[in-house]
């Protein structure tokens, strides 16, 4: 496996300006022919053209018509004698669809044809110069037979179409927009589709097609108006319209990744793109509705505007997640409902990036080495990614960021550019910008990996009425990189009194106090900030709407916490301070190996958030939802999973007790009359309800009480939608109650046909919280299901990620059997598809922290997958950074 560079960045020694592809497509062998127009990168020196090609079989090669020699060295395909001037090459190739299980390049599934090019599927396809800085204008001539394939689509416009002999039909596609070979796409299938037309701003007319299999067509009504909404929030926000003509999304079951972006093309994950109310719970409508935004958001940004190489994958994906995180906030509504799509957004990066971030993967946004990039579609280049551009907002307010996204768009329409383009053009919008004055500081966040840890604390003087906050970073060693300089940290704050008023904020020197909330900047090790006119000390509330990437140390109190709960004007800050109260609980209870023994103040806290008047339902959930155990797991430096899951149950288990007539109401008063709507208010009354439900049923474990889980087994047979369902099925399953057994039977025998639906079943059961070994068993007997497959990666996650990366008191086993089950399938899954393989092996990039017998034993399961001599790159690179 070869270790590329960053810094060995060379231009192309060839360009290839146009592309027509005709492919003859037969699942067992396709015939691929393609002819380019190439010339010479004048910017580089002479040599050969070397061609990248995997797992494809070449007939000819020619050179303006007449043939040539050529040689294959490891992945290439080299042309020693090339003309100097532009000339013409013709290559025809076969490849094999039917047995493409890694579903890289072209592949069938469902006895369809589809691809996925990015980041290097396009040479298992052609050989091609497949890099992101080689852009060409593509024309595609596809031929199939017409019956079991009538649907044929590629990128761009439709030509022309019609039959051929044999039964056989054509269709020819023509995109006009310069593209990277990753952003191809075909698809040819029985498929039908869900059609809209719609005007845009500037008048032009556009047609929308949602495609999917026959029978899955009222499931693709979300995503269709997911779309339109995408494409007018686009327009509406940053002028960015829709470019293309036609604009088709297209459903596939066997698929890596959520979604991909082709050029006028969208291929999705059908796990991405099909709900109806009895088979998608609210939080899948919500994933819809953003990974639609986010694959269209792309046309802009990533598409119009590229990456130069993959080091610079967070350009596009980075700026593409904070797109869709702020069109998801635009849609929610109201002040709360964004402060909910925050706090998820935050969860989600706490749990899945800040752990990469400590872990034997960590790497910065801007990653300087890889040996395999599909090891680097991560929650670093993505969420943290996203963070960094959140931040360049922050420094250059909202109207800046919008002017500075407008100037790099000016700059680089139609380019392949870095990072470091992006910087440029928002500081350049932006003269005199508290991130201009500081860019090259800024962009270590592109470069230093790590969460910077930053300390707060401060010191009141009360004959002088001053507050002197503090702040000191620093930001822990990651591998290969020992030493870090401060960061650009900007810290949202406010002050409150300590019965909760918001105190207006003067720093020393002004004249006046600028607001009751304001943005301070963060950027040596050290710095101390004086506000003044303070008549009592102040709590304060910092990093509101968590403004920076950082784990904060501010060392409030009890007290202080109590106070932000109860009234900082920053609802994120508010939850904050519920997952603290009881982070701080659960956390010295492991400290201290005690029994964990929840206090009345945290109790009557807890009880007067569920009780409070005003506060939505779904800001009630969040609040009461304790941390996850991947998050306590992370404040620790020796981790004991059983330890931390005996304290999350304990504390479960006594709020359940505690505030049982507090659920009772809660439950009773988020009842939902009327039809389903997956909307802000309702999904939030309903996630409330479910939480209620689960900590009744798991009480009636603990007391004995029938009726909760007899309430809840009704109303999972009696629900009119899946949320309902799956939240009353979760309360049984997940609180080991009787009832779960004919409950589980009961869904599987009703949806039996639904694979999405079946793979919420196997998570659900991968999920379980552990009791006695019986969740561990439950997941190595359902590898034997007649329903479960390694072939289809949701399938695979729904199962054994969820057991080893979700489930860590499952996992997490003294006798090792956890991790000899991991072996055994990362090994037989990087058979079939080393992608998903290697994304199962990352369950084990914190086992250091891990105490004993775990350590060991975990160890030995690494190295057992590392003794397999003919490992992926993908998997041997994951195992090898495990092991360093
Ligand atoms: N840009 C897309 C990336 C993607 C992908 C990468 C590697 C292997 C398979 C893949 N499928 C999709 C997804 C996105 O960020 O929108
Ligand atoms: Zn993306």
């Amino acid at each position: 496996a070869t270790l590329i560079r960053r810094e060995d960045y060379c231009a192309p020694a060839f360009w290839i300006r146009t592309v027509d592809l005709t492919f003859d497509l037969d699942p067992a062998k396709t015939l691929v022919t393609s002819k380019m127009q190439l010339e010479r990168n004048a910017a580089v020196a002479h040599g050969a053209l070397r061609l990248h090609g995997e797992e494809l079989n070449v007939l000819r090669v020619l050179i303006n018509g007449e043939s040539v020699s050529f040689r294959q060295e490891g992945h290439e395909l080299i042309i020693d004698n090339v003309p100097d001037a532009d000339f013409a090459l013709e290559i025809r190739n076969t490849c094999a669809p039917d047995k493409n299980t890694a579903l890289s390049g072209l592949y069938t599934s469902g006895g369809s044809f589809f691809t996925q090019c990015e980041a290097e599927g396009f040479r298992r396809i052609t050989y091609f110069l497949d890099r992101p800085d080689v852009m060409a204008i593509y024309t595609v001539l596809l031929r199939a037979d017409k019956a079991k394939f009538p649907v044929l689509l590629s990128n761009g416009n439709l030509l022309d179409s019609g039959d051929l002999d044999n039964g056989r039909h054509f269709a020819k596609w023509h995109d006009p927009f310069p593209k990277p070979s990753y952003l191809f796409a075909l698809v040819a299938g029985d498929l039908v589709a869900r059609e809209q037309r719609v005007r845009t701003r500037a008048g032009k007319d556009h047609l929308l097609q949602v495609f999917v299999r026959r029978g899955d067509l009222e499931k693709t009504e979300h995503a269709m108006n997911s779309l339109i909404a995408s494409i007018v929030w686009d327009e509406a926000r940053f002028g960015l319209p829709l470019d293309l003509e036609r604009f088709m999304v297209v459903g596939v079951s066997d698929f890596n990744m959520g979604a991909m972006e082709n050029k006028g093309l969208n291929i999705f994950n059908t796990s991405a793109l099909l709900a109806s109310p009895a088979t998608a719970t609210d939080a899948d409508f919500a994933r819809i509705e953003s990974i639609v935004a986010h694959e269209y958001f792309h046309n802009w940004t990533g598409n119009r505007v590229t990456c130069r190489d993959w080091f610079q994958l967070s350009l596009k994906e980075g700026l593409t997640v904070f797109r869709d995180q702020e069109f998801s906030m635009d849609m929610a509504g109201g002040a709360s409902a964004r402060a909910v799509c925050r706090i998820q957004d935050v969860r989600a990066l706490r749990a899945s990036q800040f752990p990469e971030d400590s872990g034997a993967m960590a790497h910065p946004v801007r990653p300087d080495t890889f040996v395999e990039i599909n090891n680097f579609y991560t929650p670093t280049v993505y969420e943290k990614g996203s963070e960094v551009v959140r931040m360049y907002q922050t420094l250059v307010g909202r109207a800046g960021f919008e002017k500075g996204l407008k100037l790099y768009f000016e700059r680089h329409d139609g380019q392949a550019v870095t990072c470091d383009d992006f910087a440029a053009a928002i500081a350049a919008a932006n003269p005199g910008s508290a991130l201009s004055t500081r860019l090259d500081n800024f962009k270590r966040w592109y470069s230093q990996a790590g969460t910077p840890r930053v300390q707060a604390r401060g010191v009141y003087d009360a004959a002088a009425q001053t507050y002197t906050l503090t702040l000191k970073q620093h930001n822990p060693a990651t591998p290969g990189q020992e030493h870090k300089l401060p960061q650009v940290i900007p810290v949202a704050l406010g002050l409150l009194s300590a019965e909760g008023q918001a105190l207006p904020l003067q720093l020393q020197g002004e004249d006046q106090a600028a607001g009751l909330e304001r943005v301070i900047v963060l950027d040596e090790a050290e710095q101390s900030f004086v506000f003044t006119n303070l008549a009592s000390q102040p709590v304060p509330s910092l990093l509101r709407g968590f403004s920076a990437p950082v784990v904060l140390d501010d060392g409030l109190s009890d007290a202080d916490l109590l106070v932000l709960l109860q009234h900082d004007a920053d609802a994120f800050n508010r939850w904050e301070a519920s997952q603290r109260l009881a982070l701080n609980r659960i956390l010295a209870a492991v400290r201290s190996g005690s029994a964990l023994q929840l206090d009345s103040a945290f109790i009557e806290a807890m009880r007067a958030v569920l009780r409070h008047p005003e506060l939505d339902a779904a800001f009630k959930d969040l609040a009461l939802t304790l941390p996850g155990e991947g998050y306590i797991a992370e404040q620790l430096e020796v981790v004991d999973p059983q330890a931390i899951h005996a304290a999350v149950e304990a504390a479960r288990s006594q709020l359940a007790q505690a505030l049982r007539e507090d659920w009772i109401e809660a439950f009773e008063a988020n009842q939902i009359q009327g039809g389903y709507t997956p909307d802000p208010v309702s999904s939030g009354k309903r996630a409330l309800a479910n939480l209620a439900l689960s900590m009744l049923v798991l009480d009636a474990a603990r007391s004995g009480d029938t009726v909760w889980p007899g309430r809840a087994y009704q109303r999972f047979k009696d629900a009119g939608n899946m949320t309902e369902r799956l939240g009353a099925l979760s309360a049984l399953v997940n609180a080991h109650a009787e009832l779960a057994e004919p409950a589980l039977a009961r869904f599987h025998e009703l949806f039996k046909d639904d694979a999405l639906v079946i793979d919420k079943w196997f998570a659900l059961q991968g999920r379980t919280p552990e009791l006695d070994g019986k969740s561990f068993a439950r997941v190595k007997q359902l590898t034997q299901h007649p329903d479960f497959t390694l072939k289809n990666p949701n399938r695979a996650r729904s199962l054994i990620s969820s057991l080893c990366m979700f489930n860590p008191a499952a996992f997490h086993r003294a006798d090792a059997a956890g991790y000899v089950f991991w072996a055994e399938q990362v090994l037989a899954l990087d058979a079939i598809n080393p992608q998903i393989a290697s994304r199962l092996a990352r369950a084990m990039d914190r086992w250091t922290t891990l105490a004993q017998p775990y350590r060991s034993a975990a160890l030995e399961a690494i190295r057992r997958v590392a003794a397999k001599p003919d490992l992926s790159s993908d998997v041997r690179e994951v195992i090898d950074r495990a092991l360093e």
